[in-house]
């Protein structure tokens, strides 16, 4: 029998995945907030996902955090803000040896689900598939994509990727997973808070090229300084190719503050000017976005954290 896929948070990505590798005959298991959550479920009675504008649905079984069951391999697919606190309940189910996969977008919760649990393998992903929901339990795949996974602390990859291939799941493991996350950080911080704050499509960054441009500066600057030049390469160009690419969407941030939903600030511009007050880098023009963000935040009546 194959190790159960306990997947914490069934949102957009934890339902792209969980029905994915249950579809492949993988035994998932969802781990739902609480007991009000797994009433809504089970009379729910599944997870739809829909793809190529086609529904289906997959019976995956739930528990509640408070289950017995130990938990061999978990997948975190909570926000950033909700990830440590989400672990954190589960701890006491997380057997011996246990691997921890982490799906979360930027910096900063990964560490701090790491150091929560010492005891278990941490594996970080860095993902550009996109879904959405547009009903309870209810998932769009709404971007085709891929997913690298990896192990900053041990080279080596995990068999289970087998299952991933099994489910159709696009992936690679990354023998430099923290460089592909700074470098997802890089991009994020130097498009999506001025989508933001100009309220705008990706595209319309092209009215705002010297802004952009000097943004990149400063986050090249700070990846060198802290030991990620590979992700500083050509990272104006990077930005500038997403953009054109990326024109008619807007940002995952944009959408966020669009529909009143906190975003995930503090692991993305917060913790890159965190670590550059931590190295001493002056970078005025990042500082004074955050700056900015923030306080676009608040007068919106929504949270900076
Ligand atoms: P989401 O808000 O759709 O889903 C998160 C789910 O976690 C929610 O259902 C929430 O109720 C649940 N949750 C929170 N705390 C919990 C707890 N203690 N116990 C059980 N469930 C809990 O978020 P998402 O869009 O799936 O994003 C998850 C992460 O993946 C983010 O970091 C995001 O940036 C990243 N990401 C998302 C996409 C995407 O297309 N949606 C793409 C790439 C990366
Ligand atoms: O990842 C993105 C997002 O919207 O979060 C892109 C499209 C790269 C813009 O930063």
């Amino acid at each position: 029998m194959s190790t159960t896929w306990h997947v914490l948070g069934a949102g957009s990505l934890g339902t792209l995945w969980a029905t994915r590798l249950a579809r492949a005959g993988m035994p998932v298991k969802l781990i739902l907030r609480d007991a009000a959550r797994l009433q809504a479920y089970e009379t729910a009675g599944a997870l739809t996902l829909v793809e190529h504008g086609a529904a289906h649905q997959y019976a995956v079984p739930a528990e509640t955090p408070d289950a017995h069951q130990p938990i061999n391999r978990l997948l975190v697919a909570c926000k950033a803000y909700d990830a440590q606190k989400a672990v954190a309940q589960l701890l006491p189910r997380l057997a011996p040896g246990a691997e921890i996969i982490l799906l979360q977008n930027g910096l900063g919760s990964q560490d701090a689900v790491a150091a929560l649990a010492p005891q278990a393998r941490c594996i970080y992903a860095s993902s550009t598939e996109g879904a959405f929901r547009d009903g309870d339990w209810r998932v769009v795949f709404a971007g085709h994509g891929f997913t690298w996974l990896g192990d900053a602390g041990h080279p080596v990859a995990p068999v289970w990727l087998d299952d991933l291939s099994a489910a159709g799941i696009p992936h690679e493991w990354s023998t430099n997973i923290l460089t592909r996350l700074w470098r997802k950080l890089a991009l994020n911080c130097a498009i999506n808070p001025l989508t933001v704050l100009h309220d705008c499509r990706n595209g319309g960054l092209q009215a705002h090229r010297c802004e952009v441009a000097t943004l990149c500066g400063e986050l090249a600057e700070l990846l060198e300084r802290c030991g990620q030049p590979a992700a500083a390469e050509n990272l104006t160009q990077e930005v500038e190719r997403v953009i054109q690419a990326t024109a008619a969407n807007y940002s995952s941030m944009h959408q966020d503050v669009a529909s009143q939903r906190r975003t995930e600030i503090s692991y993305l511009l917060g913790y890159a000017c965190k670590v550059a007050a931590r190295h001493q880098v002056n970078l005025p023009h990042l500082n004074q976005l955050q700056q900015r963000l923030i306080s676009h935040l608040h007068s919106l009546g929504l949270p900076s954290d």
